[in-house]
């Protein structure tokens, strides 16, 4: 089975021009291509970051509003001067950046700029022949990029070998190597999972200065195509050299993780990180992602627009969950849907906790409390 190529997409710092590169993602996940997508307003730092740590082979960048000559060399020197040498860089921007542009960004390490009138097929087919096949990297020292490339290793063992399920035996003992406390957070799509959890990182980053968190995200592959791994895109506060984060597609594997979630976590757990997050793709009713100790701690996010009380029987993750978090409480029907999710907990007659959160505003005392609950109970052992 051939590998999925991986590259990232962005737009740079000051720009929301990111219609084109919408547009160009969903062609490059049509050939087959894994795109970590970025978002726009990016700084060159978090550019490069975010490319090592998802190792990925090229970084796609489109840029319309200016500075494009000096944003990409800027981009080709950091990424030199992290190691990161073989991670390719290219582009476009319609008319903005001219012929003359091109040649002096070429001159200084971008290998290629797509202008105006250039086909989708073209630019997919050009990712395809250039960034199939890993170049050699020079530096291999230095953390993250020994991180960042084991677990590329791992992914692509899981693929080629199938899907692989190890034994609860296996996961225990993996269990017991851990380091780090492995916080699992799933829920339908559109529940909030990637903003809750960019800011309790927000939260983690303050509390402690030397707190290092990892985050492992997960997005579907779409059948017989590509993926587009978009969660970085949501998250402001993750931009940071104390998180590491890792975006997975799942490749074939229904459930909400990937055939290589079990290994990538073990290794992540035992790293150095304080916690490991890990975030499902949005699931549905029968879901439980999280099985043989996978994780310490389950929380359960959800959206106050569930449909009728009823619906709350079918949703087996209710049973399981540590926490069960109703985000989006500013909307109306929150208040019902807190009451419901409620009386359905007591029905488990075990120690379950509720919170209710508007992820998205800041400050948030619904978060804050939410926090308490992570940080408060320590890890299985
Ligand atoms: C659509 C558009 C907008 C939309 C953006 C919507 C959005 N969410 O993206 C809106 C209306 C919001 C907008 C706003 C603004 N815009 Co505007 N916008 C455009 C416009 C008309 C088209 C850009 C586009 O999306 N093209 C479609 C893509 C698919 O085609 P393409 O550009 O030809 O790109 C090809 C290749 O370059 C390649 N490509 C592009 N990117 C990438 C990336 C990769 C990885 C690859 C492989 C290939 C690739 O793909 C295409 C293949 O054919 C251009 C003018 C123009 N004709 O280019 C101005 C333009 C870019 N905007 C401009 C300006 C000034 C602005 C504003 C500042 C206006 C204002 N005063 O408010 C704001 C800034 C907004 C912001 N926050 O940054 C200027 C920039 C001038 C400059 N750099 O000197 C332009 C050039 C218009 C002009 N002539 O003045 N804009």
């Amino acid at each position: 089975m051939a590998l999925p190529i991986r590259i990232l997409t962005a737009v740079p710092i000051c720009d929301g021009h990111d219609s084109a590169i919408n547009t160009i993602n969903l062609e490059f996940i049509r050939h087959g291509i894994e795109v970590v997508y970025l978002g726009f307003h990016r700084y060159v730092g978090d550019i490069v970051r975010a490319a090592i740590q998802e190792d990925v082979a090229a970084i796609g960048i489109s840029s319309y509003n200016g500075g494009h000559i000096d944003f990409f060399a800027d981009v080709v020197s950091q990424l030199k001067k992290n190691g990161a040498n073989d991670i390719a860089v290219f582009g476009g921007g319609g008319g903005t950046i001219t012929h003359d542009d091109a040649r002096q960004m070429k001159r200084k390490g971008v290998e290629e700029i797509f202008f105006a009138g250039t086909s989708l097929t073209e630019m997919a087919d050009y990712v395809k022949k250039h960034y199939g096949k890993r170049k050699k990297r020079r530096v291999k020292s230095k953390p993250d990029l020994a991180l960042a490339r084991k677990l590329t290793e791992l992914e692509e063992a899981a693929s080629r070998g199938g899907k692989h399920q190890p034994s609860n035996d296996a996961s225990a003992a993996r269990t017991k190597d851990r380091t780090s406390k492995v916080i699992g957070f799933t829920g339908p799509g559109g529940a909030g999972k990637t903003t809750l959890i960019d800011e309790l990182v927000l939260r983690f980053l303050q509390r402690d200065s030397k707190t290092r968190i990892a985050i492992l995200s997960h997005d579907p592959s779409v059948i017989g195509e590509g993926a587009l791994l978009g969660d970085r895109a949501t998250m402001i506060n993750s931009q940071d050299d104390r998180v590491f984060m890792r975006s997975m597609a799942t490749r074939g594997q229904a459930g909400g993780l990937s055939p290589a979630t079990e290994s990538c976590l073990a290794l992540l757990a035992r790293s150095g990180f304080d916690y490991v997050i890990i975030e499902t793709v949005g699931t549905g009713q029968e879901a439980l992602p999280f099985r043989n100790k996978l994780v310490d701690q389950t929380v359960l996010v959800m959206n106050p627009d569930y449909g009728a009380r009823l619906q709350l029987q079918k949703i087996v993750m209710l049973d399981v969950a540590d926490v069960v978090v109703v985000n989006k409480t500013d909307l109306e029907r929150a208040k019902a849907a807190l009451a419901e999710i409620e009386h359905r907990l007591t029905q488990n007659k075990r120690k379950q906790e509720i919170v209710a959160t508007v992820a998205k505003r800041h400050r948030d005392p619904g978060v804050d409390e939410l926090f308490e609950l992570i940080t408060k109970r320590k890890r299985n052992k």
